[in-house]
């Protein structure tokens, strides 16, 4: 398979995939709309990639969808709006191109990584995911205190639960646990830190992060989901962010990474040339403070796509 990481020149296609029913928290909804007017579009082509829009995942109102089970509240329809994505995103790869999504709470991770997944089976090659989030979102229906599906599609995707979630990839798991880096996590539930113990992936914590630093620590994340790869999937979770930089999202928690350290994880991911495809998920236009988190998102993504300071 053909690396599809260059600095300059990528194909990138921009799918919206504005679901809120996975936090149950109106406003991640509008996550797209937020980040296009932060100018996600211009910015990236100014460096010099063609973008392209790649619509819209249909995504059922949340007025109108009904809860179902409470372990997993909404899950009919995100598994419905997570399936969409999955064959957009394979499509997207499958062209040559590069997806960028953009969310969207974190459960529509399932169907992208599925995607992902399935683009990489089909060309017999295997991929890296690195999970950035100040949660784990490691939680099933079994160990879940809400109910609320945004914190488990790490479960699902690495083949735990909810079921019709954990199918969606062309394997189960989705991804290879070897190759699966949750980074800066500070914020987990009792039951899900044993199930982050049991997958066994790399669970880099902001804890360690304070004592290694971020360098080193993003060293070995890349080193693991790049190794023996076709490329990784970045799922990048705003919230990993600290809230004074990130203030528009659902479930803040303060001590995360800062504008600096955020900057060099995703100019490290550049370098890397290996970035197959990157989503941004949980920005909350609502919540947000005169567009700031969007505002991120979108330079984030510059960096991700070889803005450099300096040449
Ligand atoms: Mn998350």
């Amino acid at each position: 398979m053909e690396v599809v990481g260059a600095l300059v020149g990528r194909q990138i296609k921009i799918i919206d995939a504005g679901l809120d029913l996975g936090g149950r928290r109106r406003g991640t909804g509008a996550g797209p709309i937020g980040m296009r007017i932060a100018g996600m579009s211009d910015n990236l082509a100014s460096l010099g990639h063609q973008v392209t829009r790649g619509g819209a995942v249909d995504c059922v109102d949340f007025a109108v969808s009904s809860e179902g089970d409470q372990a997993a509240k909404h899950l009919d329809d995100i598994v419905a709006a997570c399936s969409q994505l999955c064959d957009v995103v394979a499509e997207t790869l499958e062209a040559g191109e590069t997806p960028l999504v953009l969310g969207g709470d974190h459960s529509i991770a399932c169907g992208t990584v599925a995607g992902v997944s399935k683009f990489a089976q089909s060309k017999n090659q295997s991929f890296g995911l690195l999970w950035f989030d100040a949660h784990g979102d490691m939680n099933t229906p079994t160990t879940s205190p809400t109910g609320n599906v945004h914190g488990m599609p790490l479960a699902a995707i690495l083949g735990k639960a909810p079921e019709a979630l954990a199918e969606l990839g062309a394997s189960r798991p989705m991804v290879d646990t070897a190759k699966t880096v949750l980074f800066g996590i500070r914020d987990l539930d009792d039951l899900e830190r044993e199930t982050i113990k049991a997958t066994g992936c790399r669970a880099i914590t902001m804890r360690e992060i304070d004592v290694r630093g971020m360098s080193a620590c993003i060293d070995e994340a890349l080193e693991l989901v790049t190794a023996d790869s076709a490329g990784f999937h970045l799922s990048f979770d705003v919230d990993g962010c600290d809230p004074s930089i990130a203030p528009g999202v659902g479930t803040p928690v303060p001590g995360g990474t800062n504008l600096r350290e955020s900057h060099l994880l995703m100019e490290e991911v550049a370098e890397s040339q290996k970035l197959l495809s990157l989503e941004f998920t949980e920005v909350n236009p609502i919540l947000d403070i005169a567009n700031q988190t969007a505002e991120l998102a979108v330079a984030l993504a510059e960096s991700a796509f070889g803005r450099r300071i300096l040449d």
